[in-house]
């Protein structure tokens, strides 16, 4: 059965990365297939946004340094939002480095990032050590941890190739006790345990002047085969960000429920 036609809730049996069914689980339960980035500057900020959207969402996806005042107490704060709304944090760290690096990058340092998020991202640029170490330090972690692979980009001349990101998806195969899903733009596999996520989307533009990419949810979902939305400025630069997620997390789940229809 192919991914993109199965319901989220026959597709938490597939999976076999506990935080993939957590997340699908989480999916189902409050109906929205909808991620916030939080890419805020202050711990104030970031709560504050957590509290509006954490209704609305299933995962907020977070880049912790770019917290001026990330401390101890910011991820607290925030795994206790996380709790109260019932969604999962993914910290978009987007790890590129040696194996060894990336473990002490996860665990240790300003940000100890494997103790408060359930996801992170991560680049296959240095190969398959990358997720070893990941899944090593989970392990010592103790806790359900995941991770998702980018695979493709959402900016402009972007240097991914498609045979890199097929070449990912070889990795992916011999983690999937530790992968989660991907960041991808299309369709990467039809495995109905993986989650894909979308970034680059918005109700109202076509890009910034930076390379971004935008296409609507409605696209990304029914044409573009992505589960899961990630939206940033289009909500979180909006004068009521708890009803523009409404908005977004309303638009991504009706194409989801179109899509198993098609
Ligand atoms: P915005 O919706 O404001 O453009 O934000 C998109 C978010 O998704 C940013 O946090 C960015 O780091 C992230 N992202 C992306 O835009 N494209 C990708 O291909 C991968 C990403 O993680």
């Amino acid at each position: 059965h192919s991914r993109r036609f199965m319901p989220f809730s026959k597709r938490v049996n597939h999976c076999v990365n506990p935080v993939a069914k957590k997340l699908l689980e989480i999916i189902e339960e409050k109906k929205t297939n909808l991620c916030v980035s939080a890419d805020v500057t202050t711990t104030k900020e970031l709560l504050e946004l957590a509290e509006k959207v954490g209704p609305e969402i299933c995962v907020l996806k977070t880049h912790m340094d770019i917290i001026k005042d990330f401390s101890g107490e910011t991820a607290c704060m925030l795994v206790g939002l996380a709790m109260k709304h019932n969604f999962l944090l993914l910290e978009d760290r987007k790890f590129a480095d040696i194996g060894n690096t990336v473990k002490m990058q996860y665990t240790s340092g300003k940000f100890f990032i494997s103790s408060w998020a359930d996801l992170v991202t991560v680049h296959t640029i240095s190969g398959p050590g990358v997720l070893q170490a990941l899944k090593e330090a989970a392990f010592d972690a103790n806790k359900p941890r995941g991770c998702v692979i980018i695979g493709e980009l959402s900016s402009a001349g972007n240097l991914i190739t498609a045979d890199y990101s097929s070449a990912s998806m070889v990795l992916a195969a011999e983690h999937f006790d530790f992968v989660s899903g991907f960041v991808s733009q299309n369709s990467l596999s039809s495995r109905p345990g993986l989650i894909h996520f979308t970034p680059g989307v918005s109700l109202g533009c076509n890009g910034d002047n930076l390379g971004q990419q935008y296409s609507d949810p409605d696209h990304v979902v029914t044409q573009r085969g992505s589960d899961v939305i990630i939206v940033g400025r289009g909500i979180i630069m909006d004068a009521n960000p708890g009803e523009a997620a409404r908005k977004y997390k309303e638009a991504a789940w009706a194409a989801y429920e179109k899509r198993l229809l098609a």
